[in-house]
């Protein structure tokens, strides 16, 4: 039957993320926020606790967690800071391309070593010509021999400057439809020929290192080749599947947390004689806030929910994603309506949660992508 309770690994798992965030994060987040720098001891502490890297299989050193409890840790993550929890995520992100399609001797050797050492590592996708339209990517691979010659340029890579290894999507024949055109790489991130570009200045989750990389006749070995020569494309889109309901649980710890902020500012400021949240605009408002914050979070569980009980959830994922993703900027613009002039200032936390927001709805698909997902999975049961 339905059951909406936590068990009791699950509870224990929050409260340690949880107090990870309360004394780990949130103290340090405005400082990485406004120098952009980069929150290595943080992410060494989160790996030590064993809040990173969630689901790498046990046999591969990892704790084989389901997508729903990656969702709760993520969750507690975020409500301290999305920049710091966007850097984490992005490593459960570029290993689940290894984790769908890694033979034995790819998992033990790419996976295995992030669990031995606080590593990180990358998904790279993106180019400069093409985000939206995956299928547009340029970089190339072209075999030599029993190596891959790798050729392009990457955009927007999340840990790009920090990365161990890199997950990379190239274009391996011309004339193929899109389901057969591409295959996945692993990368070693000290290859010769890679170069990684300056760190970009974003409008949000500073902390995270966001850079674009160039491939210029990088040697890959074959044995790095993803699954099968071809299947690259289905592989990339297959990791969404695991890692959309994740940044839909990054949107909601945000929303949660204008929420939280929201509320506390609204019993201490008074104005006309009484507390702000004695007026009722204000208190519904926070009452919308809340909604916002529980359906979000019960499309997110839901849709990690159906991947961890062996359901396609392509299309439960993208409405998690869309939806959380807008709630997490209507909570944000909410909280410092809230605040009125203080929510506008960075003495105060919730602008930083406004300028963070934004980008859940542009990466790992934007609202747009999500609703074509959406759309054409409906349409395709109303045919
Ligand atoms: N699983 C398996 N196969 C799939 C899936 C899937 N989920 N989706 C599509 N396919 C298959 C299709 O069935 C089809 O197969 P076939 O050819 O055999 O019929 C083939 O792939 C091609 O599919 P489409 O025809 O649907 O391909 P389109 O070119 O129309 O493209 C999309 C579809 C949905 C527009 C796709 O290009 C897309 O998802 N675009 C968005 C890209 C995106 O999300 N990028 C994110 C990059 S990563 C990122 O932003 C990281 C953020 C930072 C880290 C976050 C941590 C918090
Ligand atoms: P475009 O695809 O050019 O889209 C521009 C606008 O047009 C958008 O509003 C879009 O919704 C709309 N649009 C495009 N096509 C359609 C359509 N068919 N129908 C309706 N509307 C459409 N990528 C990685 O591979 N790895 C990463 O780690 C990573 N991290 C990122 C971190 C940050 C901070 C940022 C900013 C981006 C990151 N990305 C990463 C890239 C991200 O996934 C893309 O920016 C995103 O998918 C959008 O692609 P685009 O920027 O090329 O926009």
């Amino acid at each position: 039957g339905i059951g909406f309770g936590l068990n009791a690994e699950q509870k224990e798992l929050q409260d340690l993320a949880r107090k990870f965030t309360l004394n780990e994060i949130i103290p340090k987040a405005a400082h990485h926020d406004r120098t952009g720098e980069y929150p290595t001891e943080i992410l060494k502490k989160a790996w030590e606790l064993g809040l990173m890297n969630l689901h790498i299989p046990e046999e591969h050193g990892g704790l084989g967690l389901s997508v729903l409890d990656c969702a709760i840790v993520t969750e507690e993550l975020a409500f301290g800071c999305t920049g710091i929890q966007t850097a984490a995520e992005a490593n459960g992100l570029a290993q689940a391309p290894v984790i769908l399609a890694g033979n034995k001797f790819q998992k033990d050797k790419y996976l295995g070593r992030m669990t031995e050492e606080p590593l990180m590592c990358a998904y790279g996708v993106t180019e400069p010509g093409a985000g939206s339209d995956v299928a547009g990517l340029q970089t190339r691979a072209v075999k030599k021999g029993d190596k891959w010659i790798i050729n392009g340029g990457k955009m927007w890579i999340t840990n790009g400057g920090k990365a161990n290894w890199y997950f990379v999507l190239a274009k391996t024949d011309d004339n193929a439809s899109t389901g057969k055109a591409f295959t996945g790489f692993i990368v070693d991130g000290n290859t010769p020929g890679i170069t990684v570009g300056k760190k970009e200045l974003n409008m949000g989750q500073r902390a995270s290192d966001t850079r674009g990389i160039t491939f210029e006749d990088v040697v890959v070995p074959e044995e790095n080749v993803l699954g099968e020569v071809g299947t690259g494309f289905k592989i990339a889109m297959g990791a969404f599947d695991i890692t959309r309901p994740l940044v839909a649980a990054g949107a909601v710890g945000l929303a949660r947390r204008a929420l939280d902020e929201a509320a506390k500012y609204s019993l201490e400021r008074k104005t006309m004689g009484k507390p702000i949240a004695s007026h009722q605009a204000v208190a519904f408002m926070l009452a919308d806030m809340a909604i916002g914050v529980e359906a979000a979070r019960n499309m997110t569980w839901k849709s990690a929910w159906l991947r961890d009980n062996g359901k396609r959830n392509t299309y439960w994922a993208s409405m998690a994603k869309a939806y959380a993703s807008e709630v997490a900027n209507k909570n944000a613009a909410d909280a410092v309506q809230i605040f009125g002039g203080n929510g506008y200032n960075s003495e105060y936390p919730v602008e930083k949660l406004m300028r963070d927001a934004k980008i859940f709805m542009i990466y790992e698909g934007t609202s747009q992508v999500q609703r074509l997902v959406i759309s054409r999975t409906l349409l395709d049961a109303a045919k």
